[in-house]
């Protein structure tokens, strides 16, 4: 049997390999009628190029096999690179389409956990372990009036307040329920020259190192029987010295992990390897921090590419933790709305640390409530109203959750509505993996539904029959609120 090797190179872009294999097998039936002369390339140069552009033009070679005889009894036509089917070639041709700008996805500041917890950090005497004891309702917290009354840190999971679980218990009535936690830790105060070692010194800084967010309790209420380590009460001063503080601690720890790669790379080879040029990068990066620090600024409000997040993250910085403020009013002021330092505060914030956030609120009057109300609801929804007020704790704990981006999903069903802590923009098969870890292992795929959906029609039925409940795969990133239900192999 005769045959004869055709080779057709079909320049193109954008062609389907439908269209290819088309083109070519005409090819065939042509050449073969012409007996035997070689055929024309088919359809080449720039007839061939759709609208896509030159850079997505690729040659195709094709190996066709035609057998002599009456008819061509037998064509295979297939991209001579690849063995690969048309969803492959598809994938190939996409590939080659001029690049989208990709926008890379900021990374977060901080440890890459899902278990992190916010210290009570402030001067001496200022409230701190009051308001853990009100937050945690248990009084493990060291209140006294002397400075450093608290010493060794304490630590409790306080449960951070969602109208969306609230109303998720009352559809679902589970046996049990687990609404979101914030692990809150009780640190010793801090005064000036602590970076240095004075007061608690160190032992402070290393308490705070060990937390991921920071809520700074600032005194703002005059009370002459509660001693002040400064001698009187003045907010924006104690602010400067804490801020100070924490960026002193901050460049010190940095001068000496640059010392250390400068003498790394003062004895490197010389010849560019990869390791030197990552330590060199590093070396950059942490030059950068050290002269924003220098420079009076906290390292939370640099502007930094992923790359320097990552080293900035393997450093634990102090500065790099997000601050709320929490300002303690006295029972008057905080009720009136009214206090000469709050504006002060407030601009110090906009000026120091642009973005932070301020929340007014009275230690005094939370304490009141707690114990006068402490197993009445309707009581205490009464007496706010007398007041013209409302408690704080919940917004202050919402807020130290949101500060270190974390989000929740539900998980519901009769015996149980739990609420999981996640980072933001954490995968489906990570989130699925913080109930148990071989869900991650073994994910296949989400069943989500979003709890709006499920608000505004009632019922999980009334959601899948409106094919709002969608299934999800691995690249899914879960939303604030999503309700899940993980498929798991074996
Ligand atoms: N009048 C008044 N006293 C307060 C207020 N908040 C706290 N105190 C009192 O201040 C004293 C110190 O409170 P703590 O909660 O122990 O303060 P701290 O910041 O934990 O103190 P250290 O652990 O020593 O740093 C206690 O006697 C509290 O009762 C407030 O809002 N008004
Ligand atoms: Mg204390």
């Amino acid at each position: 049997m005769q045959c004869t090797l055709s080779l057709l190179s079909i320049e193109l872009s954008g062609l389907s390999p439908e269209r290819v294999a088309r083109a070519a097998s005409k090819a065939l039936r042509d050449s073969s009628a012409r007996s035997l002369r070689p055929p024309a390339p088919v359809r080449s140069g720039p007839c061939c190029r759709s609208s896509l552009s030159a850079q997505a033009t690729t040659t195709f070679l094709f190996l066709a096999v035609q057998r002599k005889g009456p008819a061509v009894t037998r064509s295979f036509v297939r991209p001579f690179s690849s063995s690969l089917g048309p969803q492959a070639s598809r994938r190939r041709l996409a590939a080659m389409a001029p690049k989208k700008a990709v926008v890379e996805k900021k990374a977060l500041l901080g440890r890459p956990s899902n278990n992190l917890a916010v210290g009570v950090v402030g001067m001496p005497n200022v409230g701190k372990s009051s308001l853990f004891n009100i937050m945690s309702r248990c009084d493990l917290g060291k209140v006294a009036n002397f400075p450093y009354a608290t010493i060794e840190p304490e630590e409790a999971r306080v449960s951070v307040p969602d109208e969306r679980f609230d109303w998720l218990c009352e559809l679902y009535k589970p046996a049990s329920k687990v609404p979101a936690f914030l692990t809150c830790v009780d640190i010793a105060g801090l005064t000036k020259g602590a970076s240095t070692g004075a007061g608690l010194g160190n032992n402070f800084l290393a308490n705070v190192r060990a937390v991921d967010g920071i809520f700074q309790v600032v005194r703002a209420f005059d009370d002459a029987d509660v001693i002040h380590v400064e001698g009187d009460v003045d907010p924006i001063r104690d602010m400067e010295i804490i801020s100070q503080e924490l960026r002193l601690k901050d460049a010190e720890w940095v001068e000496k992990k640059q010392d250390a790669l400068k003498k790394s790379l003062r004895g490197a080879t010389g010849t560019a390897n990869l390791r030197d040029k990552a330590m060199k990068e590093e070396l950059d990066t942490v030059t950068k921090v050290l002269e924003l620090l220098q420079s009076g600024r906290d390292v939370r409000k640099g502007t930094w590419s992923n790359k320097e997040i990552d080293v900035i993250n393997d450093l634990l910085l102090l500065t790099a933790k997000p601050v709320t403020y929490l300002v303690n009013l006295s029972e008057r002021d905080y009720i009136r709305k009214k206090n000469k330092w709050l504006p002060k505060i407030k601009a110090w914030i906009d000026e120091n640390a642009p973005g932070d956030i301020l929340i007014p609120f009275s230690v005094a009057l939370e304490e009141r409530l707690a114990i006068e109300f402490a197993d009445d609801e309707a009581g205490l929804k009464a007496e706010l109203e007398k007041l013209g007020t409302q408690s704080q704790i919940g917004k202050i704990m919402k807020t130290g959750y949101q500060s270190l981006s974390l989000i929740h999903y539900f998980t519901c069903g009769p015996d149980e509505v739990r609420a999981w802590t996640i980072r933001k923009d954490t995968p489906a098969p990570k989130a699925a993996g913080v109930i148990h870890t071989d869900f991650e292992k073994t994910f296949v795929c989400g069943e989500i539904m979003n709890y709006n959906d499920l608000k505004e029609l009632g019922s999980e039925s009334a959601v899948k029959a409106a094919g709002k409940q969608q299934q999800k795969g691995k690249g899914y990133e879960i939303c604030d609120g999503d309700i899940c239900y993980w498929k798991c192999g074996a």
